[in-house]
């Protein structure tokens, strides 16, 4: 794409917005300052290092075996290196446990501790990359259907030992970055059938999670991920997402929406505004279902949309965490991450640009259908030429220009492997 009509669809645009009362040279600022957390799982349909690592469980699948998936820590970190290469912005990087460092040794996950993320640290360091942690639960001959709502203790306290260790992990990543670490916390706890227990896995559950967050750690911030169901756990889910809402609310916790843990029909965006005024924060996981939690490569679709919308519309920018949580084995995992994060950082962009102060007062003054006209509008107006402009400011290819890019590098990089 030609740098200098990228400036002339600029130039229009940023007249355009303006005449509505939007300074786009802001918005290009507040994008800058937008940071999305990439999911380390894409690059290898969540599989991680663990010497020992077994098939996958917990409810979750990745399906689809296109060739080149990272095998490695060091093939990870290229490929990450490579997305991040073709995503404007700076952004963090969301680890799970199972990718540690372990260096060949089996470390099983209640023996856990910082020295197998030292190299992350350092190589987050080196990259100007902040670091975000998720304890790992799923996966594990321990994993099961339950884990921190289990009633034998012997495997509750497993897993209550590894999450501490992950809280300890997250605490040191965030002091050796000076930012607090966002460790979330999504256990797969549930029932395949009919049960009588439930109230007794749910408080269960609670009392691990009292016991897990009874250590304060300053430098990270605890999120919990409740979902509708899992895979071969589909009659109960122990973590719902209301379990967790009364949790997080009562605890100060951050609760994390993940789109694709709600019923079809139901709106994730709705639980913005909804959820705000009891918790102090939000953590998202961007993701997109198709007919379950399909976990499908985030898309410009109306869902997404809607949420970008909500928070920006909140004045909660800065209360919200934003991750991503998609992991599609069955396409070029880099470009899943680039088309993943430049549709969310576009809903994000196109948030920006409603001139929301001017819409909520003909909506206070009972002018419905200027609201109407005015959002319908918004679809049509030139954000793209916005978009455009901020991938040239930093330095990435404009439009589906990282094509060819990513072409290159299978070329001579993963079609190797
Ligand atoms: C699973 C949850 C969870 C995982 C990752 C790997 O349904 O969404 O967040 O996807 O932790
Ligand atoms: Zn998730």
């Amino acid at each position: 794409m030609k740098e200098s009509l990228v400036k002339q669809a600029y130039e229009v645009a940023r007249q355009r917005y303006a005449e509505i009362g939007v300074d786009t040279e802001q918005v290009l600022k507040q994008l800058q300052d937008f940071h999305l957390s990439l999911h380390c799982w894409q690059a290898d349909d969540v599989h991680g290092f663990e010497v020992q690592a077994g098939s996958m469980s917990g409810g979750i699948q990745s399906t689809g075996d296109f060739p080149g998936a990272a095998r490695n820590i060091d093939e990870l970190r290229s490929d990450i290196l490579k997305a991040k290469s073709l995503i404007p912005g700076n952004h963090r990087l969301n680890l799970h446990e199972i990718y540690g460092d372990f260096k060949g040794k089996v470390v099983d996950r209640d023996e856990v501790t910082v020295e197998y993320f030292q190299s992350w640290i350092d190589w987050a360091k080196d990259n100007n990359t902040k670091l975000d942690f998720n304890s790992s639960s799923f996966s594990h001959p321990k994993s099961g259907s339950l884990t921190l709502a289990n009633p034998d203790k012997g495997i509750r306290d497993f897993w209550i030992e590894h999450t501490k260790r992950c809280r300890d992990i997250a605490n040191e990543m965030g002091k050796a970055q000076d930012d607090p670490c966002i460790m979330n916390l999504w256990v797969h706890d549930g029932c395949k059938d009919v049960s009588v227990n439930h109230a007794l896995y749910r408080n269960t559950l609670k009392a691990s999670l009292d016991e897990i967050f009874a250590k304060p750690q300053p430098m990270m911030k605890d999120c919990i991920e409740g979902k509708v169901f899992g895979i071969g756990l589909e009659s109960f889910t122990v973590g719902s997402h209301d379990f967790y809402t009364a949790y997080a609310a009562q605890n100060d916790k951050i609760v994390t929406i993940d789109t694709g843990h709600y019923h079809p029909t139901e709106s994730p965006a709705d639980k913005v505004s909804a959820l705000l005024p009891f918790v102090k924060e939000l953590m998202l996981h961007v993701s997109r279902p198709i007919r379950w939690d399909s976990d499908h490569v985030t898309i410009m679709d109306d869902p997404t949309q809607e949420l970008f919308f909500e928070i920006v519309r909140a004045g909660a920018l800065d209360r919200v965490h934003y991750g991503l949580d998609f992991f599609d084995g069955s396409i070029n995992r880099i470009g899943a991450y680039v088309i993943g994060s430049r549709s969310a950082q576009k809903c994000m962009l196109r948030a920006l640009l409603e001139p929301v102060q001017t819409i909520s007062r003909l909506e206070l003054e009972g002018e419905g259908y200027k609201v109407l006209a005015l959002i319908e509008e918004q679809k049509a107006m030139p954000w793209q030429a916005v978009y455009d402009e901020f991938c040239v400011r930093n330095g990435v290819p404009v439009g589906a220009d990282f094509i060819a890019d990513i072409d290159r590098y299978v070329a001579e990089v993963t079609s190797k492997r």
